[in-house]
């Protein structure tokens, strides 16, 4: 049953309101983030460029410290504390963001939550030992993003061995599950295709056309398509010439029923997403 309660997520003190899509600006942390070149390596940078994003109309700040670029090395989980944790307490304190943490380390979900972040956004889908408890037990909402493998195998060339949403669908659903079962509410869960992790271009191109396919899971879809390769191999374009493509891909994923879109280009984003859902408000032909 539909309840007027199923579009809003508690987000820790925040509610965010998901009955229609919104932007989550992305901020990297980590010294060799692919598309920010390490820009907002200082403390005052990161709050700056968070700030900017909140006026440009982000609902949600995702701070990462672990890089997932492929063949990136792991980070060890004190160098990513060191990272993560100041930006977040400052964005809380400073700018009361809402605040997720992109990370797959339960030490980093743990400090985090008691810092005040409120959501937690995993590209593991909290597979790490011990992640599920501790996101479990913050009582936080958890985006479960679908991945084949780990990051360093991510660009080795990926087999599915059915459709490519079915599998992802199918990973997605045993997750749903696996959170349930530690007691982890779904009411509680955003799903994420994983666009660009462990995938072709042609899978990516798929997996967006086809997200209705996960939309049946009944659960908030969240997408991170912003600067990623697949837009650099349509196009021919270099990181720092996907805009225009990066803004095709958050209309189609609204159309196809994202409510959550993760960018670094927050403003034109917006602009993009509330245009597109203008359009969908008036409805369709019978
Ligand atoms: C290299 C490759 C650097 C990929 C950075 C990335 C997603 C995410 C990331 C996503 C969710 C990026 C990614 N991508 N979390 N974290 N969904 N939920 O482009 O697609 O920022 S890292």
């Amino acid at each position: 049953m539909k309840h007027p309660s199923d579009s809003f997520l508690q987000c820790g003190r925040h509610r965010l309101d998901l009955s229609y899509p919104r932007v989550m600006g992305i901020l990297n942390v980590t010294p060799d983030s692919f598309s920010d070149g390490g820009h907002h390596a200082t403390l005052d940078d990161a709050l700056r460029h968070a700030e900017t994003m909140l006026a440009e109309g982000a609902a949600v700040i995702d701070v990462g410290g672990e890089s997932t670029r492929p063949g990136a090395a792991a980070v060890p989980v004190e160098q990513e504390l060191d990272r993560v944790i100041p930006v977040v307490e400052r964005l809380v304190r400073e700018l009361d963001a809402l605040v997720s943490v992109d990370t797959s380390s339960p030490e980093v979900m743990q400090e985090a939550s008691a810092r005040g972040a409120g959501m937690l956004n995993d590209v593991r889908a909290l597979r790490r030992p011990g992640a599920l408890q501790v996101a479990a037990g913050s009582g936080l909402p958890v985006c479960l993003m679908h991945m084949l493998g780990e990051p360093d195998a991510m660009q080795r060339s990926p087999r599915y061995d059915e459709p490519v949403e079915l599998a992802v669908a199918c990973f997605l659903e045993e997750r749903v599950a696996a959170c349930e079962a530690a007691g982890l509410r779904r009411e509680r869960l955003l799903l994420d295709p994983g666009f660009g992790f462990a995938k072709t271009v042609e899978h990516n191109l798929r997996l967006l056309n086809r997200m209705t396919a996960l939309k049946k899971l009944g659960l908030p879809l969240m997408v991170g398509m912003s600067r990623k390769s697949m837009i650099g191999k349509v196009l021919g374009r270099a990181v720092e010439e996907r805009l225009p493509g990066g803004l095709a891909l958050v209309s189609l994923a609204v159309e196809r029923g994202a409510r959550l879109l993760r960018v670094h280009d927050v403003g034109p984003s917006v602009d993009a997403a509330n245009m597109t859902w203008a359009v969908l408000q008036e409805g369709e032909e019978p």
